[in-house]
């Protein structure tokens, strides 16, 4: 199977827009999107690192677009080549997921005939993460000479910028670099370039060099080493960006590239999932961990994967509950170092939670619904614009998807159990999950009438209704929270009472774990009704207007209209804009029977817009479980396929809001691995009933639980489980009604049909 993706199109500014985001390379430092080098902020070129963030004025807070180093352009004879307005016969551009290598060949025919071939490949090193690398190259059919621009472009697409308040170029033993600072806190950020050029003639200005009248044969290859360093990462970024340009420079390209290629090939020897019999689906999905491993923060725990990857500033770079349930699962089973980092960020941005708990009145933390580097709220009150009257509408994201805590306190637990990683409580865990529950304890109501605890005026998952009371995701999940308070007590007074005890009273939790006790049994869980079986998604859903998606996309008025809100088209009615109690069935699937799961899933798909790219995994894995592999397999293709098709919603008014969609990514992995092949693990026990729609012949996953490295193999026949290594804890598989022991070092299959 290939493992480019290629775009061979005309380019359209869409192409563009799109391609931008598709073919991305990145190491988790940095993101750079996948224009050309020709291109300037005009086609959104973007360098991204991550966890530096600034806001200008009073507009949003955003990541900050760094001076592109990338820039080439090529004049012959005054023509400059330009992919969009030259004569182009022929244009590709890839991305190698094997190695992570952006690739284009553009043929450009100039004015006086000459054929001039433009080819390059560039990389965001994954051994040395502040460095992108580039080999760039002009083939000609006829000897000519030409002019070669190139350097640092300063002049950044933003979209509430400009994010510097100064800039400075240097240059020093052919090394340039332009410095500036941020506008909010005066961050220092660098960026440098050597470039590794044939002849010598050249000539500068500020951050740019001209190399005139380059004489060219056949074909001329030059290199450029561009390193990205800011005051966050280095106390003298500009000695350290320069610094790695010079060593990179000496070490040349394809050495660079051969170690980055091998850190690429381990990473895919530990989840590259190989499906035989169904070439798109192994590319969608393929394409999809490509992007998570392009995009997750290796170098740090400071920093967490945005709901927009780093394609650019939308969405403000913002961390949402999306990476906790839908990206971390992917991460726990192939990459637990990484999902370790990715729960820790949510201990470093504590604090800003505890603020945010605090300005709202509660105790505890109640997390950001858009979180960037401290853990403040990057959501705004106001945060759509009303597409009539063209002024910001009230919305209820930031102080009422509460569930945003529970989220977070789900994902520590998951983590623990499946990876036996028990350090993650004394390093910041224990404390995340004792103060979000405090936030629910502070949060919850009592009904004396009811004699229950319940939970009033929240926004659920479905965010077209929003202030609505005891949602049934928000309940299980608080619920949830509350339980795994309980379960890391008993383990650390099990396993580490003295710090369990300091922390209990560093943090004063006494009374609050008496009265979890308490809330535990008698908070209201909404449950399936005994008539029909439904789950009420909150209180009186089922009273609100019963119509199908359709009628209501007949009502609309404006073809960007928000369906929620305050007057939305969707908030008296039964449409949602995504997953809700479905997603609580998967989360919760022990609890729930398969006729629940089944009535409730019939019910809730056809009303659901899927206005989200986090809706279709869970139809997706809800399906596979009740037997509607045709459904699963048409969510998990439209999960798995989101940024190859680029088909997601790109502006609102004027403003981009297109990018990647790494929880799409995430629910693809989840969609295949637990949904279609039917994985569940339960403590040491993997449970396997598989789902595999009728052209897959066989699906091979690498596969971690407890530190052990596994291959489950699956055929319509046969289920074969491998330890990669001996195992040093048991574990067993289970299969229908049985139970297999797994040998330490002996593979076993399983017949199933
Ligand atoms: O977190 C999601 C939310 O559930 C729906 N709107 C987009 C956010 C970011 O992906």
């Amino acid at each position: 199977m290939d493992w480019n993706i290629t775009e061979t199109n005309q380019l359209t500014p869409q192409d563009i827009d799109r391609q931008g985001n598709k073919l991305l390379i990145g190491n988790g430092y940095i993101g750079y999107r996948g224009t050309l080098e020709e291109f300037n902020k005009e086609q959104k070129t973007a360098t991204i690192v991550s966890g530096l963030y600034d806001k200008v004025g009073n507009q949003w807070r955003e990541p900050v677009n760094l001076p592109n180093g990338c820039f080439v352009q090529i004049i012959y004879k005054g023509e400059s080549l330009h992919a969009l307005t030259s004569k182009v016969i022929s244009h590709a551009q890839s991305v190698d997921m094997q190695s992570a290598v952006h690739m284009r060949e553009t043929l450009f025919e100039t004015s006086d005939g000459n054929c001039i071939t433009i080819r390059s490949r560039r990389f965001a090193s994954l051994a040395r993460h502040h460095l992108l690398c580039m080999e760039y190259s002009i083939s000609v059919d006829h000897e000519c000479e030409v002019d070669i621009h190139t350097g640092i472009d300063g002049d950044v697409w933003d979209i509430n910028g400009p994010h510097f308040v100064e800039m400075e170029t240097y240059e020093r033993d052919n090394v340039i670099s332009v410095s500036a600072i941020t506008h909010e806190n005066a961050v220092r950020v660098v960026v440098s370039e050597a470039v590794l050029f044939p002849v010598e003639n050249e000539t500068r200005t500020t951050s740019f060099r001209d190399f005139d009248k380059v004489p060219i044969q056949s074909t001329l290859t030059f290199y450029k080493f561009i390193s990205h360093v800011t005051g966050i990462d280095s106390t003298d970024p500009v000695k350290a960006s320069r610094e790695l340009c010079k060593e990179s420079a000496l070490l040349g390209f394809d050495s660079l590239l051969a170690e980055h290629t091998a850190l690429w090939s381990q990473r895919w020897e530990a989840c590259d999932i190989q499906i035989t019999g169904d070439e798109e689906a192994q590319q969608a999905l393929r394409f999809s961990m490509y992007h998570l491993l392009s995009i997750v923060p290796a170098h740090t725990e400071r920093a967490s994967i945005p709901a927009r990857g780093m394609s650019g500033q939308m969405y403000k770079g913002a961390i949402f509950w999306d990476t906790e349930i839908f990206m971390l699962p992917f991460f726990t089973h192939a990459f637990p170092s990484l999902a370790r980092n990715l729960l820790l960020y949510r201990y470093h941005t504590l604090d800003g939670a505890r603020r945010k708990a605090h300005e709202y009145g509660f105790r505890g933390a109640f997390y950001a619904w858009e979180s960037q580097d401290t853990g403040d709220d990057a959501c705004t009150l106001f945060n759509v614009t009303d597409v009539f009257t063209n002024r910001p509408m009230r919305t209820y994201f930031r102080d009422k998807q509460v569930h945003i805590s529970a989220d977070v306190v789900y994902a520590f637990w998951q983590y623990f159990s499946l990876t036996g990683d028990a350090s993650i409580w004394r390093d910041g865990g224990t404390e995340v999950v004792f103060e979000c529950a405090r936030f629910f304890l502070s949060y919850i109501y009592y009904n004396p009438d009811k004699h229950r605890y319940e939970i009033l005026d929240v926004t659920g998952p479905d965010e077209y209704h929003e202030r609505v009371h005891n949602n049934a995701y928000t309940n299980r999940m608080a619920a949830n929270t509350l339980e795994v308070c309980r379960k890391v007590v008993t383990y650390l007074q099990q396993n580490s009472p003295e710090f369990f005890e300091e922390l209990i009273t560093t943090l004063d939790f006494e009374s609050d774990l008496a009265f979890i006790n308490d809330v535990v049994s008698n908070l209201y869980l909404p449950d399936s009704n005994p008539t029909d079986g439904l789950i009420p998604q909150f209180d009186d859903y089922f009273t609100l207007e019963n119509l199908p998606l359709k009628s209501l996309v007949e009502r609309k008025l404006h073809p960007h209209e928000y369906f929620g809100g305050g007057s939305g088209l969707a908030t008296t009615t039964q449409i949602i804009k995504q997953a809700d109690v479905v997603l609580m069935l998967y989360l919760f699937g022990e609890q729930h029977s398969l006729e629940t799961k089944s009535v409730n899933w019939e019910y809730y798909e056809p009303r659901t817009e899927h206005g989200s790219s986090l809706s279709a995994c869970s139809y997706s894995l809800i399906a596979a479980q009740i037997g509607k592999v045709d459904w699963a397999y048409k969510y998990f293709m439209k999960t798995a396929t989101i940024d190859l098709s680029g088909k997601g919603k790109q502006y609102v008014g004027t403003l981009y809001i297109g990018g990647t969609h790494p929880a799409g990514n995430g629910g693809a992995w989840m969609s295949a691995v637990f949904g279609l092949c039917g994985i569940r693990c339960i403590n040491d026990t993997i449970s396997i009933n598989p789902h595999l729609p009728a052209h897959w012949e066989q699906v091979s996953i690498p596969f971690m639980l407890h530190g052990q490295k596994l291959k489950i193999t699956l055929t319509h026949e046969i289920i074969s489980v491998k330890p990669l290594s001996p195992l040093e804890i048991p574990l067993t598989i289970s299969v229908g009604e049985s139970i297999y022991p797994l040998h330490a070092t002996g593979e076993i299959k399983i017949q199933i049909n």
